[in-house]
């Protein structure tokens, strides 16, 4: 006799909290009961400020494929990145952020023991199977003091949590549709990365993984 001790359904309830790190956690499946809505608000978002592929400024092109909404917008071309309040591509303002967004993000900051976190800057991020993020520090922002939260969508990823120096061993942690990863205080300056999303098709988003990143920046 076997006891099912961690069925799907079981890893992907509502309240359940992984903590990977002093001040970092993932929320397993925090999102699932807002995915119609936040889809729903993304339409229009990327309408406005489609997807696009970036430089960096060590000349790579990042297989991700980015855009933003909020006051302020994240870039990089090979001058270098940066926030900003024009969408380069459109030079209009980034879209709004979505109310939804900032009711998640908030949400979200507070079960992972945050409180009142505003975010002025969303990035979100789509990869196709095969595409990437390699290890870094997201450090553009302003000021340190607010966490990030982490909206994973679409098909499953492996995340690379690592230290302070690119160099130090990193955990793995896969991530799946609807889970939210936050982290700040001591961990906020952790490098961390995506490995390559495998190949697969999820029902709603098909040959993709979303993720939508709320943050500080200004
Ligand atoms: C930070 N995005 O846009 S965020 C980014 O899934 C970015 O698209 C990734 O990194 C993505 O800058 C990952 C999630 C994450 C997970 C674990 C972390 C960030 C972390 C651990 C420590 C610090
Ligand atoms: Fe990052």
């Amino acid at each position: 006799m076997t006891f099912d001790l961690f069925a799907d359904h079981d890893l992907q309830q509502p309240d359940r909290l992984d903590r990977i790190g002093e001040q970092a956690v993932v929320l397993r499946g925090f999102a699932l009961p807002w995915v119609d809505s936040l889809l729903a608000a993304l339409t229009p978002v990327l309408r406005q400020s489609p997807f696009r592929q970036m430089q960096t400024p060590g000349g790579y092109t990042m297989s991700a494929r980015l855009s933003s909404c909020g006051a302020l917008g994240w870039t990089t071309d090979h001058q270098g990145y940066r926030y900003s309040s024009v969408d380069p591509l459109t030079a209009q303002p980034w879209p709004a952020m979505p109310e939804v967004f900032l009711a998640l993000a908030e949400a979200a900051a507070s079960a992972a023991g945050f409180n009142t976190f505003v975010p002025d800057a969303c990035l979100i991020n789509t990869y196709c199977p095969g595409a990437k993020m390699s290890l870094h520090q997201d450090k553009n922002e302003r000021c340190f003091d607010a966490p990030i939260v982490s909206v994973s969508l679409g098909l499953p990823a492996v995340f690379q949590f690592g230290g302070f120096s690119r160099s130090d061993t990193a955990q793995r942690i896969s991530v799946f549709h609807g889970d939210i990863v936050v982290w700040g205080g001591v961990d906020r300056l952790r490098y961390h990365g995506v490995l390559p999303v495998k190949t697969g098709h999820h029902p709603l988003l098909g040959e993709q993984r979303l993720n939508i990143t709320l943050r500080k920046a200004g």
